[in-house]
């Protein structure tokens, strides 16, 4: 069986309706991608239809060849010209069916409009079927993200090269992107956080004309895309430290604390853990270090599912019930965020496989 066979098998699991309908508007669908394997292209107004046997693509004379040269065998691709050819080409195939969508992604404008047009017998939200399909990897698409961590990688491994007394957020979280893209990524696979000092402890900081200082944190949270797949990893950096001062010391600790609970996280996954049991072990180690300083200061989940979106699913979060299986791969990023003093946090990307898991 081909791989995108293997693909609308595994949606088809979840999903007992007729035939699966994603509607890509302005943006991409992230199923789209996954159906569809396809790295080039923009196809705006394209539907593609899956049912259990294959899948049919129509789409535009603007995206028409772009379609044929990647189509995997399991897809018939169709043209049409004009909203009015594609509605009856639409309705043709599902018809006094029962349709599902990703309710997700389409805008609510958008399903009004397919449903009056397409005559479907219902239709139903199919998000969770997609999303869970998407959630175990195939070798391909583990050799795909192992390639966006590996670009990450190198880009941090030079980057305290390129600090500068004076140098603003913004500068660096460009250099840090032309990077990237030098090492092989075709885009950040979101946009870059870089934070200084105490910006470090607002997680999702974003980049300003805030100047670097001796002896404060530089925190970069930053993902590539290779081949339709992200990564997200984040390291935490000190800036000319001053080892004697008071101030090093607790940064120090604070790196070194945020660094421990994220190996034992990593030692407790495993195939069959809850990813809420991980995250508390992550959470308990931060709360009880140092006689409790750090105690709350862990504000988010420690980890999310990573695949072709850069939260691809759950992963290891406090709230959601999520069984970790083999062929899964999930962010494991434990912070500290002291408000007024800085910020740590450490991010990899977990690889969960039959044995443990280890970082791609
Ligand atoms: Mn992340």
């Amino acid at each position: 069986m081909g791989s995108f066979a293997r693909r609308i098998r595994r949606v088809f699991e979840g999903f007992d309706g007729d035939a699966i309908l994603i509607y890509n508007t302005g943006l991409v669908d992230s199923n789209f991608t996954y159906l569809s394997g396809f790295t080039s292209g923009i196809f705006e107004n394209t539907a593609l239809l899956a049912m259990r046997n294959g899948m049919t693509l129509l789409t535009s004379d603007l995206e028409y060849e772009t379609a044929l040269s990647q189509r995997p065998k399991e897809m018939t691709v169709v043209r049409y010209s004009g909203a009015s050819e594609l509605r009856d080409q639409l309705r043709k195939r599902i018809e006094g069916k029962v349709v599902g969508v990703d309710a997700s992604f389409l805008p609510y404008h958008y399903f009004r409009k397919l449903k009056r047009l397409s005559k479907a017998r219902k239709f139903v939200d199919a998000t969770d079927a997609l999303s869970e399909a998407r959630l175990v990897k195939e070798p391909s698409e583990i050799a795909n993200i192992r390639k966006a961590v590996g670009i990450v990688k190198r880009t941090f491994n030079g980057i305290e090269r390129h600090f500068k007394a004076g140098m603003t957020e913004k500068d660096l979280a460009a250099q840090f992107d032309n990077l990237m893209r030098l090492n092989g990524a075709s885009e950040p696979s979101f946009k870059t956080i870089v934070a200084f000092g105490k910006n470090a402890a607002l997680p999702h900081h974003a980049p300003d004309y805030s100047r670097l200082k001796p002896n404060e944190f530089v925190l970069i949270d930053a993902g590539a895309k290779y081949n339709n797949y992200c990564s997200d990893l984040t390291r935490t950096f000190i800036f000319m430290p001053d080892r004697r001062s008071e101030k090093w010391r607790r940064m120090d600790d604070m790196i070194k604390t945020v660094k421990s609970a994220q190996r034992l996280a990593l030692e407790s996954i495993k195939p069959g853990v809850d990813g809420r049991h991980v995250h508390r072990i992550a959470a308990d180690y931060i709360n009880k270090a140092e006689k409790g300083v750090y105690n709350g200061l862990f504000i988010h989940s420690l980890g999310h599912s990573i695949g072709i979106d850069v939260h691809d699913g759950p992963g290891l979060s406090p709230f959601t019930r999520n069984r970790l299986d083999a062929g899964m791969v999930v962010s494991d990023e434990p912070g500290i965020y002291l408000v007024g003093f800085g910020g740590v946090r450490f991010e990899d990307d977990v690889l969960v496989a039959e044995n443990g898991a280890s970082f791609l």
